[in-house]
């Protein structure tokens, strides 16, 4: 029997945020992908943070390496509500800070490794291991809570993907108890699932363990010389293999109406970071941000309301299917389908349509903007045309394959240069 007490108290949750997500470009030239933005607010990070805040836990850390001054930042800053006395705690966990003559983490289950002692310090049975880097909302306690009643090793987080898609995760079998009988780390030839061979099981990169059990086994890890200490190419396998590893699907413990679809995203390139955030603009977008019961927190500065004008030649500053983050200031602008994050200002004849535009943005006059991203900060020149000729726009943006142009300051300075 599962102990009654509240098993979100007797967990942590350790979020890897390390990797640098290279696949979004210049998104991630100065922040680790887990920083960032994602649906007007939030950093990507926040779905991660959220999920375990909502399902009762309330020690976390969080392990960074990459470019992490943007991520402790946001996280010193959104996530600063955890009081000690009340024995709860979030620790942003460096690198670079732990261990001395090695600086970097070798590997995910190095980044738990080497912060043995502050996990200790939390005095929890189990661990929760996370990856920063997806979009999802889903209820960790649950899963806990079958890691605990069927007495495993480690239990996997996984969800259906079609088959050919699953070359980029761990992918398993399971018998008829849900017990993993093998497990494959980024196979170029997946099994499918017996029965439904399109689709493959996929691993999604979150672990329960028992804080003892895992204890044990990186110690035994780090001392291994053909280890490269990471959880989908070493741990996992090998307790497959020799211990007892159960999978959890993503689908009975995901947070969602009634009859809506399984939502989780990776947003790892940018036409996939495009589309989830434009999604958000739709009739009823699959991910429900606005679901009460599950929010997902953030940092969020003062700033007022959004505010649209008629500019001085009475052109209308209007939003259709759109979201417009607070502090923004929409001036004679047409903005469609399109998302605005906190405080982007745009001036009059300009059109924004199918447009991400991260925080700080300013639209000068007459800009033109189609199926783009805007990253934080940028200065649009006046008369900026982009997403209506790609050939043009990829001699000063970059063009994703499908047809997105990203847009950083950088990109926005040759193309002045060239005027
Ligand atoms: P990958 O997609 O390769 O596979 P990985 O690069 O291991 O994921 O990153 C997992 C998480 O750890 C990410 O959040 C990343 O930011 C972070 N990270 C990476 N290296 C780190 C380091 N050295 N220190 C700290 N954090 C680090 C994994 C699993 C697969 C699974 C997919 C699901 O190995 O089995 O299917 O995730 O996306
Ligand atoms: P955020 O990701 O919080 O929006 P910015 O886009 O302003 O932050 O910057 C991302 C990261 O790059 C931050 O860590 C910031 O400190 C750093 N950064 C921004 N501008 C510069 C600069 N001119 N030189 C060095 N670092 C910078």
């Amino acid at each position: 029997m599962v102990d009654d007490r509240r098993l979100g108290q007797r967990s942590m949750a350790f979020v890897l945020a390390g990797g640098r997500g290279s696949r979004l470009k210049e998104l991630t030239d100065r922040r680790v992908k887990p920083a960032v933005y994602f649906g007007g607010k939030a950093r990507i990070i926040d779905f991660a943070l959220s999920n375990a805040m909502n399902s009762g836990i309330r020690k976390m850390a969080v392990a960074t390496q990459y470019k992490a001054h943007s991520l402790i930042r946001h996280c010193q800053r959104g996530w600063n509500f955890f009081r000690a006395e009340r024995n709860e705690f979030l620790d942003i966990l460096p690198a670079s800070q732990r261990m001395g003559e090695e600086n970097w983490y070798r590997g995910t289950a190095d980044a738990v490794t080497q912060n043995i002692d502050i996990v200790d310090s939390y005095g929890v049975d189990y661990i929760v291991i996370l990856a920063g880097d997806h979009i999802y909302k889903m209820d960790y306690e649950m899963m806990i809570r079958q890691h605990v009643t069927e007495g495993a090793d480690v239990t996997v987080g996984c969800l259906t993907v079609p088959r050919m898609e699953a070359t980029a995760f761990g992918v398993m079998a399971t018998d008829a108890d849900g017990r993993i009988t093998s497990f494959l780390e980024k196979p170029a030839d997946p099994p499918g699932i017996p029965g439904d061979p399109d689709k493959a099981l996929a691993s999604m990169g979150i672990y329960v363990f028992n804080w003892k059990f895992l204890r044990e086994l990186l110690l035994k890890d780090a001392q291994d010389p053909n280890s490269s200490h990471d959880f989908g190419n070493d741990l996992i396998p090998e307790i497959v293999q020799n211990g007892k590893a159960i999978a959890h699907r993503f689908d009975d413990s995901c947070v969602r109406a009634p009859g809506a679809d399984v939502y989780w995203r990776d947003v790892g390139t940018v036409d996939a970071f495009w589309q989830a955030n434009i999604d958000l603009s739709n009739f009823t977008p699959e991910l429900d941000l606005w679901d009460r019961s599950w929010p997902i927190w953030t940092y969020s500065e003062s700033v007022p309301p959004a505010k649209f004008i008629h500019d001085e030649a009475d052109r209308r500053g209007v939003a259709i299917s759109s979201m417009v983050s607070g502090g923004c200031i929409i001036s004679g602008t047409e903005v469609r389908n399109s998302l605005l994050f906190t405080n982007v200002h745009t001036n009059s004849y300009a059109v924004l349509d199918h447009a991400v535009v991260l925080p700080r943005v300013v639209v000068n006059r007459s800009a033109r903007l189609r199926r783009c991203v805007i990253d934080s900060g940028v200065e649009i020149p006046a008369g900026l045309v982009v997403g209506e000729d790609h050939a043009e726009d990829a001699k000063f943006f970059r063009v994703s394959e499908r047809g997105v142009t990203l847009i950083t300051q950088d990109m926005v300075d040759r193309w002045s240069a060239a005027r």
